[in-house]
């Protein structure tokens, strides 16, 4: 076939797959009424899962999961609009990497909301203001990202999707020579997940100038002729940052979990994840006897992350994963039975890769 051949079979394609996709719709405000009437969630992350991975297993073409997934989260995100549209609150300004998770989420027809902290994403959350919130949580280099751990704690929004996300910084900047760079501009992590590369070229005379998140410090960094930007290439251009160097993190499988929040209950799927806050009893052995629990009803702990809790000196928290629902009976039990205080954070379908 030649191109004018070829382009009349895309075009009968995409024809059919218009009328498709609106037929999809007609079935999708059909759930949005059924929903609104009983007062459940428009978001069904467990849902939009379970589709992707049926469809992923009759693929036998030559999309990729990852393919598969980006058109499917448009398409979802088309559909939750038109049965309810709904604001999704993100640790800003634009160009984030909370700003790209959110995206990747609920497509680019929602309306969003870059806020310039984490607690100002909570209290959004919290006041109603929005129904979504995307937070980081943790990167496998630098570690927990205290703010949300605390907010976690403090505010009642509960966690109803994880994202892991590949994080690669630039350093961008507007100046010719690197020796007229007298200040960097970046959120803590950034500095913290590119230490190699700055002690390689920037020893001395030169200004580490924490901002709140890495694209604030693109904005900064395009005010300033002699400063440079730690930031994803994405801020960069939008920012119209010129990039000098890419990938410059000292790990190059860097990747920051960031975190959905929400206020509703997901149901079980094949593959969840729960997330809890535990506050131990104060006697030797507390915090064992109750990681032991879990392996007396075979539950795999994921993670366990302590926290000061401000309340008495040296006193902790515990924030911890494991896998599985919070409806499973056997781990309803062990909540129930606990003498320690536990307050539920959230269960959502795993997001790690080899967990798809
Ligand atoms: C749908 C849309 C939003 C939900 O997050 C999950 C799935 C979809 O487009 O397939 C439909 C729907 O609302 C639902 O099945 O609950």
């Amino acid at each position: 076939m030649n191109l004018d051949e070829l382009r009349i079979q895309i075009n009968e394609i995409d024809n059919k797959l218009l009328k498709l996709l609106n037929k999809r719709m007609e079935y999708v405000q059909e759930v949005g009424k059924l929903k609104q009437n009983d007062g459940s969630s428009i978001y069904r992350p467990e849902r939009e899962q379970e589709i992707i991975q049926r469809l992923y297993s009759q693929n036998d073409g030559d999309l990729t999961i990852e393919a598969i997934e980006a058109i499917y989260m448009e398409i979802f995100a088309a559909s939750r609009n038109l049965e309810l549209p709904e604001k999704v609150a993100y640790l800003g300004p634009e160009g984030s990497y909370s700003h790209q998770v959110a995206e990747s989420k609920f497509g680019a027809m929602s309306s969003y909301l870059p806020l310039n902290s984490i607690e100002s994403v909570f209290r959004v959350l919290d006041n109603k203001e929005v129904k979504f919130g995307v937070v980081p949580i943790e990167n496998n280099t630098d570690g927990a990202v205290g703010a949300t751990l605390d907010c976690l704690s403090k505010y009642d929004s509960l966690i109803v999707a994880e994202v892991f996300m590949d994080i690669h910084h630039s350093f961008s900047t507007q100046a010719e020579d690197l020796k007229d760079i007298k200040r960097i501009y970046s959120h803590p992590q950034g500095y913290n997940q590119c230490k190699n590369f700055l002690e390689e070229h920037f020893l001395q005379d030169v200004e580490f100038i924490p901002t709140r998140s890495t694209s604030a410090a693109a904005r900064k960094a395009k005010e300033d002729p002699n400063s440079a930007a730690i930031c994803s290439h994405i801020a960069a251009k939008l920012y119209k940052l010129p990039i000098y160097f890419e990938k410059i993190e000292d790990n190059l499988a860097n990747q920051t979990r960031f975190l959905i929040l929400s206020d509703f209950k997901n149901q079980k799927s094949q593959n969840d994840k729960t997330s809890i806050l535990a506050k131990v009893e104060d006697r030797p052995g507390s915090l064992v006897d109750f990681l032991k629990s879990f392996q007396d009803i075979g539950i795999n702990l994921t993670k366990i992350e302590s926290r000061p809790t401000k309340e008495k000196k040296f006193q902790s928290i515990f924030f911890i994963d494991f896998k599985g629902h919070i409806d499973n009976e056997e781990v309803k039990k062990l909540v129930k039975n606990s003498p320690n205080k536990i307050k539920w954070l959230g269960s959502y379908v795993n997001g790690e890769i080899d967990a798809i």
